[in-house]
């Protein structure tokens, strides 16, 4: 049995570190824990082992050692590119799944059949128009069931091109894509046809299997990222600047605590609407009120929509349970860890999931469909505010630190805040301190944290060397959160940015009555990745060349999610550079990761090649940020930038 580390090699956070000692005192098992003491598999960490069919598990042996091909024949190029598209699939099933649940939410709306009210009327109108639909003389109503059925048909039109790739794609990756044969007709025929081409027997061109990743990243791009976040936006309001908190401080002894997880906001809105109607009833069973705190992505979405404290995020989710003072954690769908049911089982917090395809043992249940939206969310709270007499004072625990941050820079948002420096003509002096090197180039930070990796810290050290470069770095996720944790989603970071990119923020921010902007600005949520691709689709146009050529990247320094994969690819095929600081599980194919990582000077067919952006795979976040600048700066002497 493998020795547990100490709980500051654990995570950044104090407040966790503090969870993580209550949790060992207690003999409860916490992911951090899980992870130190798993061994990690040879052939499954490096991509070698085939399941695909009853003959196997086949596993290629590296070096050339033992069978060098599967039963059926398989060499292990074709089980490596075959296993990483069924990686990519599942990241991007998860996402169109979770689109499709708000485009079909907007369809009851508009019959009136579900509770809820359309928030963004202009943004409805304006993606409207994007979508060809005539707009006069319609109602409200009328329009969203019409962009609803627009939606709706990417999951379900046998022909032709997904419409919302056509609604918010780029015109030169379209082109490109177009060229290569990869653009997705609908959702779920290419997430069908990804499994069926990888099951046994299937598609054996390794080459091949690597460009059904890339079709199943515009999936994931468009079908979900692009798609969510529109209508989402038209539901539930486009996000405006907020100030928030954020860190496990935020739980109030007081209060009933309840916590939203998981990723979807339809449920997440409605906790938010019913926890403030039931103010009273909490106030009768002895609390001063009702707090509802975020975790991972539903904490996203509320953050930046309505400034709801973030308690935590991915790795660390166990947390919030063991300060003894939640009284529930809701969750809907994706990075919900089954383990917080079995802490919640020392504890009075109630687990309750919500989703019928989602369901955790020993967890309560309250089914919510948009139809029953109020019921379901009225009894969700209820069961908190219930369970607040249920607590043990004894085992009340809460770290004290809190941090501020601020979030809500939608495109919209950013653009607005540009507007306060040039009325006219907002872009140019953003891309015109591209141009002069005042901003070195743009790199979002993505994704996750993965509890083998030390909390925030890789999340943390990759954005410090980058704003020290002048690079502006916008955030989304559970890695925006790392960066709210730690004070560089305050203008109190600026202090870790290199001179110019500092004067540029504090001149923006001043403009619009802040004493700086943030050196990151928090984008929302993993969806919302779409809204790095309208910025960048934005600057592209504006500057009149391709997304590949900007000087940007996407870095995901602690990924753990497949989800994580499938917006990497979705960057990748619009010829971003995307860098990961866990292993993507391909290193046992070299043709798969030349193809993947190679420039396209070292290999004849790499994503660098055929699209203009290709993988980085570094562990150590101050190199991967070397790697990242000097890419930036390749890209920047290509534009004739200094
Ligand atoms: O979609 S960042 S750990 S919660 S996968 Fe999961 Fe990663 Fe968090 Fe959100 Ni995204
Ligand atoms: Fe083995 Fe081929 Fe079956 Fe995979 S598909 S388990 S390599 S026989």
């Amino acid at each position: 049995m493998k020795e547990l580390r100490d709980v500051k090699d654990l995570s950044m956070d104090t407040g966790v570190q503090q969870m993580l000692v209550k949790a060992r005192n207690e003999g409860i098992d916490t992911a951090f824990d899980r992870a130190s003491k798993m061994t990690r598999c040879g052939f499954g960490s490096t991509g070698v082992c085939c399941k695909h069919c009853l003959e196997g598990p086949c596993r290629i042996a590296p070096g050339g050692k033992g069978p060098q091909a599967g039963i059926c024949g398989s060499n292990v190029d074709t089980i490596v590119a075959r296993n990483f598209l069924v990686n990519i699939t599942e990241g991007a099933a998860s996402h169109a799944e979770h689109a499709r649940e708000v485009a079909h939410a907007i369809l009851e709306v508009a019959e009136g059949k579900a509770p809820y009210t359309i928030q963004d009327e202009e943004k409805l109108k304006s993606i409207a128009e994007g979508l060809g639909l005539v707009t006069e003389g319609k109602n409200i109503n009328q329009l969203a069931r019409e962009v609803a059925h627009k939606a709706l048909e990417d999951f379900q039109k046998q022909h032709g091109t997904m419409n919302w790739l056509k609604l918010r794609g780029q015109a030169k990756s379209i082109e490109n894509w177009e060229k290569l044969g990869l653009l997705p007709v609908n959702a779920h025929l290419e997430i069908a046809k990804a499994m069926a081409r990888t099951v046994m027997g299937g598609d054996a061109d390794p080459a091949n299997l690597l460009l059904g990743a890339v079709t199943m990243g515009l999936v994931d791009g468009f079908a979900g990222l692009h798609m969510s976040t529109d209508l989402q936006d038209v539901l539930f309001g486009t996000p405006r600047a907020v100030k928030a908190k954020y860190r496990l401080g935020v739980i109030r002894e007081e209060m009933v605590n309840l916590s939203v997880h998981g990723h979807i906001p339809l449920l997440a809105e409605k906790v938010v609407e019913w926890a403030g109607k039931l103010t009273d009833k909490a106030k009768e069973a002895g609390a001063q009120g009702i707090n509802v705190v975020g975790v991972c992505c539903s904490g996203n979405e509320l953050l930046m929509r309505k400034g709801v404290p973030v308690a935590t995020n991915y790795a660390s989710q166990e947390m919030p349970i063991l300060t003894g003072a939640l009284e529930a954690m809701v969750v809907d769908i994706q990075c919900i860890m089954p383990g917080i049911q079995t802490v919640a089982s020392c504890y009075h917090t109630e687990i309750i999931t919500t989703l019928p395809y989602a369901k955790i043992a020993g967890a309560t249940h309250v089914e919510f469909t948009t139809e029953r939206a109020d019921e379901a969310a009225r009894e969700i709270v209820m069961r908190a505010i219930n369970n607040f007499k249920k607590r043990d004072p004894k085992k009340i625990n809460i770290p004290q630190e809190v941090t501020e941050a601020y979030a809500g820079f939608s495109v919209e948002q950013i653009v607005e805040a540009l507007k306060a420096v040039n009325a006219v003509d907002p872009l140019k002096p953003l891309v015109e301190a591209i141009a002069n090197g005042e901003i070195l180039g743009a790199v979002a930070l993505v994704g996750c944290t993965n509890p083998r990796v030390k909390q925030d810290s890789g999340n943390v050290a990759l954005v410090k060397e980058l704003i020290k470069n002048n690079v502006l770095v916008v955030a989304t996720g559970c890695a925006a959160h790392s960066l709210g944790k730690f004070g560089l989603l305050s203008p109190d970071g600026l202090k870790y940015a290199g001179d110019s990119l500092r004067n540029i923020l504090t001149v923006i921010g001043q403009a619009n009555g802040l004493p700086a902007l943030p050196p990151a600005l928090h984008m929302g949520s993993c969806v919302d990745n779409s809204r790095v691709a309208d910025l960048l689709t934005a600057l592209a146009n504006y500057l009149g060349v391709a997304i590949k050529d900007l000087p940007v990247a996407g870095s995901c320094p602690e990924t753990h999610h497949p989800k994580a994969l499938s917006i990497g690819t979705f960057f990748i095929a619009n010829g971003v550079d995307v860098h990961v600081g866990v292993d993507p599980q391909v290193s046992g194919s070299a043709l798969v990761v030349n193809v993947l990582t190679s420039d396209k000077e070292n290999f004849p067919v790499t994503t660098d090649g055929l699209f203009g952006g290709k993988l980085i795979y570094e562990e150590d976040p101050v190199k991967a940020a070397e790697i990242i600048l000097n890419r930036i700066k390749m890209k920047r002497q290509a534009l004739g930038l200094n």
